[in-house]
């Protein structure tokens, strides 16, 4: 087994089955029953926003850091670490517009405030990782904010960061839409463009999700491929996706495995992981499980990973070569199949 691999998950993974359509189904697991099932699944990599840390995120700082230490001693107590820091920058009514790009001059002021928390958070807990997931960072018409100003704005914000504190990174996980009609920054390319717009661009580097590149209509594996050949893939969000709607989130593998087979073969080729980077998901239970089996997406997902390290392990790559040599792509097509079939 290619157990050499480190997982992660965050604990919004674990959930109630609520909706935009309808509202929870099963009740919530407490913070202290979801920490559990990391050890039960074989996972030891916590992802954090910064209010899954504290309470709340606009308390005295004082009760933050009193919080966040508290959090540390569980992880410690259980063997598990924490990957990253996101604020959570869009249930906010200071964050209604946007944060990093809102119009408002006041409530860009409160998300640069409260990402710097984050950042002293994520210290407090043991992580340098800080991931932006610019939720409300567009528009729903064109034509309320301006676009050129909008990066501004981001790279502003970069680098307000990357002062604060000169030890942290900054992992953009790009989507190109969903809450938002349009995502300013919508895929990993655009970001990675900016990152080197900043005062440190070796410190701003990217997290992809599987879903977010499907519903840019890109090749995940692609997209991992880009940010591996700049030396900025510090961390994934493995999922699957139906097609470009809404966000699906669905268990890794589930709708394309050979899209799967690729991501996992790029990640395996190009070293992934062995700098300490964790495979994370962000896969949600299907509305239709009952509470006692719904951590089974991350089961599942963690299973077909390891799996699919074997087959990529065991693809047969001289053969795989003499056909690319031979340019007869249509043999290597069933070649590529009969292995993930088994045949
Ligand atoms: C939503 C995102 C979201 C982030 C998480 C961490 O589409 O994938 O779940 O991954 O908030 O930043
Ligand atoms: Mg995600």
């Amino acid at each position: 087994m290619a157990t050499e691999y480190r997982f992660s998950f965050g604990p919004w993974n674990i959930h109630t089955g609520a909706d935009a359509f309808g509202p929870p189904v099963r009740d919530e697991f407490s913070f202290a029953e979801k920490l559990q099932f990391y050890e039960d699944l074989g996972f030891d990599g916590v992802q954090f926003h910064d209010d899954d840390v504290v309470s709340d995120a606009d308390a005295p700082w004082s009760q933050q850091e009193q919080e966040a230490k508290d959090l540390k001693k569980l992880l410690d107590d259980r063997g598990l670490v924490a990957e990253f820091v996101a604020p959570r920058l869009w249930e906010h009514p200071n964050t209604i517009d946007g944060a990093l790009t809102a119009n408002s001059a006041e409530m860009r002021r409160y998300a640069l405030e409260r990402s710097k928390r984050a950042i002293d958070i994520a210290n407090l807990i043991g992580t340098k990782n800080i991931v932006l997931w610019p939720a409300r960072e567009g528009t729903y018409i064109r034509e309320s904010k301006d676009p050129a100003a909008a990066l501004e704005q981001i790279v502003e914000w970069l680098n307000a960061l990357l002062e604060h504190d000169p030890e942290i990174r900054i992992l953009g996980e790009m989507k190109p839409n969903e809450p938002m009609d349009q995502s300013y920054v919508p895929t990993t390319g655009h970001f990675v463009g900016l990152a080197y717009k900043t005062a440190d661009p070796d410190r701003v580097g990217v997290l992809i999700e599987s879903a977010h590149a499907i519903l840019a209509g890109l090749d995940p594996a692609d997209e991992m491929a880009y940010a591996l050949y700049q030396g900025k893939l510090w961390s994934v969000h493995l999922n699957d996706q139906n097609g470009p709607k809404f966000d699906e989130d669905k268990a890794f593998g589930s709708v394309d495995l050979r899209r799967a087979f690729n991501q996992v073969r790029v990640l395996e080729k190009h070293g992934y992981g062995r700098s300490g980077e964790f495979v994370g998901l962000d896969v949600k239970a299907m509305r239709t499980q009952s509470k006692e089996v719904s951590t089974k997406h991350l089961r599942n997902s963690r299973a077909v990973f390891l799996r699919l390290v074997e087959l990529v392990r065991s693809l047969d790559e001289r053969r795989v070569q003499e056909l690319i040599a031979a340019r007869d792509y249509e043999e290597l097509d069933l070649f590529i199949m009969q292995h993930l079939i088994g045949q």
